[in-house]
Protein backbone atom coordinates (compact mmCIF):
# COMPACT_ATOMS: atom_id res chain seq x y z
CA UNK A 1 0.00 0.00 0.00
CA UNK A 2 1.34 3.66 -0.36
CA UNK A 3 2.19 5.72 1.84
CA UNK A 4 0.13 9.17 1.93
CA UNK A 5 3.31 11.01 1.24
CA UNK A 6 3.43 8.93 -2.41
CA UNK A 7 -0.19 8.85 -2.77
CA UNK A 8 -0.33 12.83 -2.45
CA UNK A 9 3.07 13.04 -5.09
CA UNK A 10 0.86 10.93 -7.47
CA UNK A 11 -2.52 13.29 -7.62
CA UNK A 12 -0.36 15.81 -7.92
CA UNK A 13 1.63 14.62 -10.76
CA UNK A 14 -1.72 13.53 -12.04
CA UNK A 15 -3.19 16.62 -11.51
CA UNK A 16 -0.23 18.64 -13.48
CA UNK A 17 -0.75 16.08 -16.07
CA UNK A 18 -4.68 17.19 -16.59
CA UNK A 19 -3.33 20.33 -16.65
CA UNK A 20 -1.16 20.33 -19.59
CA UNK A 21 -3.70 18.19 -21.64
CA UNK A 22 -5.88 20.61 -21.30
CA UNK A 23 -3.56 23.37 -22.73
CA UNK A 24 -2.27 21.06 -25.42
CA UNK A 25 -5.87 21.17 -26.24
CA UNK A 26 -6.35 24.69 -26.34
CA UNK A 27 -3.19 26.02 -28.97
CA UNK A 28 -2.71 29.15 -30.47
CA UNK A 29 -0.41 29.05 -33.27
CA UNK A 30 0.82 32.00 -35.05
CA UNK A 31 0.78 31.92 -39.34
CA UNK A 32 2.20 34.25 -41.30
CA UNK A 33 0.44 35.59 -44.30
CA UNK A 34 3.36 36.09 -47.25
CA UNK A 35 6.70 36.16 -46.62
CA UNK A 36 9.73 38.73 -47.91
CA UNK A 37 11.77 38.97 -50.82
CA UNK A 38 14.53 37.73 -50.27
CA UNK A 39 13.72 34.29 -48.35
CA UNK A 40 13.51 30.66 -49.27
CA UNK A 41 9.65 30.49 -50.90
CA UNK A 42 9.38 34.37 -51.34
CA UNK A 43 6.59 36.25 -50.52
CA UNK A 44 3.92 33.05 -51.69
CA UNK A 45 3.31 31.46 -48.59
CA UNK A 46 2.57 31.08 -45.36
CA UNK A 47 4.44 29.92 -42.13
CA UNK A 48 4.26 27.47 -40.25
CA UNK A 49 2.85 25.99 -43.96
CA UNK A 50 2.44 22.44 -42.04
CA UNK A 51 1.83 21.76 -38.54
CA UNK A 52 -0.83 20.19 -36.21
CA UNK A 53 -3.97 21.91 -34.31
CA UNK A 54 -6.64 20.01 -31.98
CA UNK A 55 -9.91 20.79 -31.47
CA UNK A 56 -10.47 24.49 -29.76
CA UNK A 57 -6.81 25.45 -31.38
CA UNK A 58 -6.96 28.99 -32.52
CA UNK A 59 -4.69 29.51 -35.50
CA UNK A 60 -4.27 32.85 -36.09
CA UNK A 61 -2.84 34.34 -39.73
CA UNK A 62 -1.15 37.39 -39.13
CA UNK A 63 -0.64 39.56 -42.30
CA UNK A 64 2.28 40.65 -42.08
CA UNK A 65 4.76 39.57 -44.55
CA UNK A 66 5.67 41.29 -47.95
CA UNK A 67 2.72 43.79 -48.76
CA UNK A 68 0.41 42.50 -51.13
CA UNK A 69 -2.81 40.76 -51.55
CA UNK A 70 -3.75 37.24 -50.14
CA UNK A 71 -6.31 34.94 -48.63
CA UNK A 72 -6.88 31.87 -46.60
CA UNK A 73 -9.51 29.45 -48.41
CA UNK A 74 -10.16 26.09 -47.80
CA UNK A 75 -9.58 23.27 -51.07
CA UNK A 76 -9.18 19.70 -50.86
CA UNK A 77 -6.11 17.04 -51.82
CA UNK A 78 -7.29 16.89 -55.43
CA UNK A 79 -7.89 19.69 -56.40
CA UNK A 80 -5.82 21.76 -54.55
CA UNK A 81 -6.36 25.43 -56.24
CA UNK A 82 -10.56 25.29 -55.94
CA UNK A 83 -12.31 26.59 -53.13
CA UNK A 84 -14.10 24.19 -51.93
CA UNK A 85 -17.67 23.55 -51.48
CA UNK A 86 -18.50 24.42 -48.10
CA UNK A 87 -14.96 25.27 -47.16
CA UNK A 88 -13.49 28.33 -44.93
CA UNK A 89 -12.34 31.77 -46.74
CA UNK A 90 -10.74 35.05 -45.24
CA UNK A 91 -11.86 36.40 -48.26
CA UNK A 92 -9.10 38.72 -49.93
CA UNK A 93 -6.73 41.21 -47.58
CA UNK A 94 -4.97 43.98 -49.38
CA UNK A 95 -2.12 45.35 -47.55
CA UNK A 96 -1.05 48.83 -48.95
CA UNK A 97 3.10 48.91 -49.52
CA UNK A 98 4.29 50.31 -46.91
CA UNK A 99 2.36 47.99 -44.89
CA UNK A 100 -0.04 49.00 -42.48
CA UNK A 101 -0.02 49.29 -38.32
CA UNK A 102 -1.69 46.88 -36.42
CA UNK A 103 -1.35 44.26 -39.31
CA UNK A 104 -4.62 42.43 -39.64
CA UNK A 105 -5.56 39.04 -38.27
CA UNK A 106 -7.19 36.34 -39.01
CA UNK A 107 -8.43 33.85 -36.24
CA UNK A 108 -9.14 30.13 -37.44
CA UNK A 109 -10.53 27.79 -34.58
CA UNK A 110 -10.16 24.23 -35.40
CA UNK A 111 -13.72 22.32 -35.25
CA UNK A 112 -12.60 18.97 -36.41
CA UNK A 113 -9.14 17.26 -36.07
CA UNK A 114 -9.84 13.75 -37.21
CA UNK A 115 -9.12 14.78 -41.23
CA UNK A 116 -6.47 17.03 -42.72
CA UNK A 117 -7.37 20.42 -43.38
CA UNK A 118 -5.90 21.93 -46.55
CA UNK A 119 -6.19 25.72 -47.70
CA UNK A 120 -4.36 28.00 -50.43
CA UNK A 121 -4.25 31.22 -51.59
CA UNK A 122 -6.92 32.66 -54.37
CA UNK A 123 -4.45 35.46 -55.41
CA UNK A 124 -3.68 35.59 -59.23
CA UNK A 125 -1.40 38.51 -59.48
CA UNK A 126 1.32 38.97 -60.61
CA UNK A 127 0.99 35.19 -60.95
CA UNK A 128 -1.85 32.34 -58.80
CA UNK A 129 0.19 32.09 -55.66
CA UNK A 130 -1.05 28.83 -54.85
CA UNK A 131 0.77 27.03 -57.94
CA UNK A 132 3.64 28.86 -56.89
CA UNK A 133 3.42 27.50 -53.15
CA UNK A 134 0.90 29.62 -51.22
CA UNK A 135 -0.99 26.52 -49.53
CA UNK A 136 -0.83 25.09 -46.23
CA UNK A 137 -1.90 21.96 -44.24
CA UNK A 138 -3.25 21.26 -40.46
CA UNK A 139 -3.34 17.64 -39.65
CA UNK A 140 -2.10 15.96 -43.22
CA UNK A 141 0.23 12.82 -42.76
CA UNK A 142 3.67 13.55 -42.14
CA UNK A 143 4.69 12.13 -45.71
CA UNK A 144 3.29 10.30 -48.65
CA UNK A 145 -0.24 10.64 -50.18
CA UNK A 146 -1.93 13.66 -48.37
CA UNK A 147 1.11 15.04 -47.17
CA UNK A 148 1.94 18.77 -47.01
CA UNK A 149 4.59 17.69 -49.96
CA UNK A 150 1.92 15.95 -51.76
CA UNK A 151 -0.43 18.64 -51.60
CA UNK A 152 2.21 21.56 -52.43
CA UNK A 153 3.05 19.30 -55.50
CA UNK A 154 -0.48 19.22 -56.49
CA UNK A 155 -0.33 23.09 -56.21
CA UNK A 156 2.68 23.70 -58.56
CA UNK A 157 0.91 21.09 -60.94
CA UNK A 158 -2.06 23.57 -61.17
CA UNK A 159 -2.70 25.96 -64.15
CA UNK A 160 -5.74 27.51 -62.49
CA UNK A 161 -6.94 29.13 -59.35
CA UNK A 162 -10.58 29.18 -58.20
CA UNK A 163 -12.09 32.87 -57.35
CA UNK A 164 -15.31 31.90 -55.50
CA UNK A 165 -15.86 33.36 -52.44
CA UNK A 166 -16.29 31.35 -49.41
CA UNK A 167 -17.36 31.20 -46.28
CA UNK A 168 -16.80 32.07 -42.30
CA UNK A 169 -17.71 28.39 -41.44
CA UNK A 170 -15.83 25.71 -42.85
CA UNK A 171 -15.31 21.87 -42.69
CA UNK A 172 -13.30 20.87 -39.67
CA UNK A 173 -12.56 25.14 -39.20
CA UNK A 174 -14.52 27.99 -38.71
CA UNK A 175 -13.66 31.80 -37.89
CA UNK A 176 -16.41 34.18 -36.07
CA UNK A 177 -15.62 36.93 -37.57
CA UNK A 178 -13.71 38.58 -40.99
CA UNK A 179 -10.10 39.51 -40.40
CA UNK A 180 -8.98 42.68 -38.83
CA UNK A 181 -8.82 45.50 -37.71
CA UNK A 182 -8.39 47.10 -41.45
CA UNK A 183 -6.08 50.20 -40.06
CA UNK A 184 -6.19 53.10 -43.02
CA UNK A 185 -4.90 51.21 -46.63
CA UNK A 186 -5.90 47.88 -45.98
CA UNK A 187 -8.72 45.86 -47.40
CA UNK A 188 -11.25 42.92 -47.79
CA UNK A 189 -12.27 42.35 -50.85
CA UNK A 190 -14.87 39.23 -51.32
CA UNK A 191 -16.49 39.22 -48.05
CA UNK A 192 -16.47 35.80 -47.00
CA UNK A 193 -20.12 35.01 -46.08
CA UNK A 194 -21.26 33.99 -42.60
CA UNK A 195 -22.65 30.75 -43.32
CA UNK A 196 -21.39 27.74 -45.31
CA UNK A 197 -21.23 28.35 -49.49
CA UNK A 198 -21.41 25.01 -51.40
CA UNK A 199 -20.40 25.26 -54.60
CA UNK A 200 -23.80 24.74 -56.63
CA UNK A 201 -24.42 27.91 -54.93
CA UNK A 202 -21.92 29.77 -56.84
CA UNK A 203 -18.23 29.17 -56.15
CA UNK A 204 -15.92 29.78 -58.83
CA UNK A 205 -17.59 32.58 -60.59
CA UNK A 206 -16.42 35.37 -59.17
CA UNK A 207 -13.72 37.12 -60.66
CA UNK A 208 -10.18 38.07 -58.75
CA UNK A 209 -9.62 41.21 -56.67
CA UNK A 210 -6.62 42.76 -58.11
CA UNK A 211 -3.23 43.34 -56.71
CA UNK A 212 -4.48 46.90 -56.81
CA UNK A 213 -7.19 46.57 -55.02
CA UNK A 214 -9.20 48.20 -58.04
CA UNK A 215 -12.05 45.56 -58.54
CA UNK A 216 -14.04 43.77 -56.48
CA UNK A 217 -14.81 40.07 -56.59
CA UNK A 218 -18.19 39.07 -58.00
CA UNK A 219 -19.55 35.60 -56.92
CA UNK A 220 -22.79 33.94 -57.79
CA UNK A 221 -26.36 36.00 -56.72
CA UNK A 222 -26.76 34.12 -53.36
CA UNK A 223 -23.22 34.52 -52.22
CA UNK A 224 -23.48 38.27 -52.76
CA UNK A 225 -26.64 38.68 -50.92
CA UNK A 226 -24.83 36.88 -47.85
CA UNK A 227 -22.09 38.52 -48.06
CA UNK A 228 -24.62 42.03 -47.80
CA UNK A 229 -26.29 40.98 -45.40
CA UNK A 230 -22.94 39.99 -43.62
CA UNK A 231 -21.33 43.31 -44.85
CA UNK A 232 -24.37 44.98 -43.26
CA UNK A 233 -23.81 43.36 -40.01
CA UNK A 234 -20.32 43.86 -39.59
CA UNK A 235 -20.43 47.51 -40.46
CA UNK A 236 -23.40 47.76 -37.39
CA UNK A 237 -20.41 46.44 -35.30
CA UNK A 238 -18.65 48.96 -36.20
CA UNK A 239 -16.03 47.00 -38.63
CA UNK A 240 -14.93 48.64 -41.59
CA UNK A 241 -15.72 46.85 -44.55
CA UNK A 242 -15.56 47.82 -48.87
CU1 LIG B 1 -1.13 35.03 -51.67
Amino acid sequence: MKSPKIAMRSLAVACLGIVAFVQAQNQTIQVQVGGTENESGGIFQFKPSSFNATNGSVITFEFSGNPGNHSITQSALSNPCQPMSEGFDSGWVLIPTGGVTPNPLWNLTITDDSNPIYFFCKQLIPSPHCAAGMVGTVNAPSSGTGSFNDFLNNAKQTKDSGQGVGALVGQGASASAVPGPLPNGATLFGTPAATAVSASSGSGTSSAASAGGTSSANAGSKIQYDSRIFALLAASMGIALM
